[in-house]
């Protein structure tokens, strides 16, 4: 990435970041004032949501919506925003005890460690639900017709399901302590990781109505960058510090496949590269046109956390 980009996509996310960060503040705050919502897990999910985190899938399901035509407006955040709450629940799980057992979460002390595992397991799950709804009510107020809208809240459910992250993570976790060749990574990771980055850009599509070959070419510039991202995410674990990253414990700890020990570094920084190329292709099919979400492609692999 040139330095011209580098500087171009960070102001973008940094412009991008407040209203992304007011919206994840609006989620937090009326779950926060639900009767049903003890007052110990609406803390947990505080912890886990509201502080750091690159807020990506956000921002891409926004990008996606805009270059489709749709505006800026809060609920268009409240939609992306949905996307995040899942992306947090699955990390306060990853993170426990029974999972990855990780200490350190964006550099803070993980949920479980400030709020306990049983508190913790039980806030995260009653993300999943609220995320259902917030997709749902934000693509309604976004004028979406009544089959759209349900349509966008089963996208984001399937992609956090078995066929997708939930089912990621089980393979994962049978994994672990294997070799896993590049048919079952690769599949592993589209399940895991690129399911729920390749549904922010199709929730933001099918949300504005694009039209067939948009959406489908926003789903597989999703599915390119999802690759190429968990091969960059496999390039830190290598080769930066739990200082540098904000997490641990690393990979090799675990005893995960990666694509480094698969492929070697420069083979897998090469095969990241190939998705980005292959993720903007898909954009210039159907006649997309995004400087941002070209930009946003090349920060994936060329991001420092
Ligand atoms: C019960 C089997 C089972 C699963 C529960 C825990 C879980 C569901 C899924 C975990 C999925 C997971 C950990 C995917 C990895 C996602 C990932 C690469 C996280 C890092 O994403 P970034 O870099 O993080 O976007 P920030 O901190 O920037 O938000």
């Amino acid at each position: 990435m040139s330095d011209e980009v580098a500087r171009d996509v960070s102001a973008y996310l940094a412009g991008e970041l407040p209203a992304v960060e007011s919206a994840l503040e609006r989620a937090v705050s009326r779950i926060e004032a639900r009767s049903d919502v003890p007052a110990d897990q609406a803390a947990a999910i505080r912890h886990g949501t509201t502080t750091g985190g690159k807020r990506l899938r956000p921002i891409l399901c926004v990008t996606a919506y805009t270059a489709c035509g749709g505006e800026r407006a809060d609920a268009a955040y409240d939609l992306a925003c949905s996307l995040e709450l899942i992306h947090a629940y699955s990390l306060m799980h990853d993170d426990l005890p029974c999972m990855d057992d990780a200490k350190l979460r964006r550099g803070r002390a993980t949920t479980h460690r400030e709020h306990g595992e049983g508190v913790t397991t039980r806030a995260a799950a009653i993300l999943i639900p609220l995320a259902a709804l917030q997709a749902l009510h934000a693509a309604r107020g976004l004028r979406c017709a009544e089959p759209e809208a349900r349509r966008v809240a089963m996208l984001l459910m399937q992609a956090a399901g078995a066929g997708g992250m939930v089912g990621g993570q089980w393979v994962d976790l049978l994994g672990e302590g294997k070799a896993l060749g590049a048919e079952e990574l690769n599949g592993l990771h589209r399940m895991k990781t690129g399911a729920l980055l390749a549904a922010s850009l199709e929730i933001g599509a099918v949300t504005a109505g694009a039209s067939d070959d948009v959406r489908t070419g926003l789903l597989n510039y999703g599915r390119a960058i999802g690759l190429a991202f968990q091969i960059a995410d496999d390039i830190l674990d290598a080769t930066a510090s739990a200082d540098v990253l904000g997490k641990n414990p690393s990979d090799a700890e675990l005893e995960k496949s990666t694509y480094v020990a698969l492929y070697g570094l420069e083979e897998a920084r090469r095969r990241a590269d190939a998705e980005i190329a292959r993720a903007i292709e898909s954009l210039r099919d159907p006649g997309v046109e995004s400087p941002e979400l070209e930009a946003l492609a090349r920060f994936v692999v060329e991001r420092g956390s």
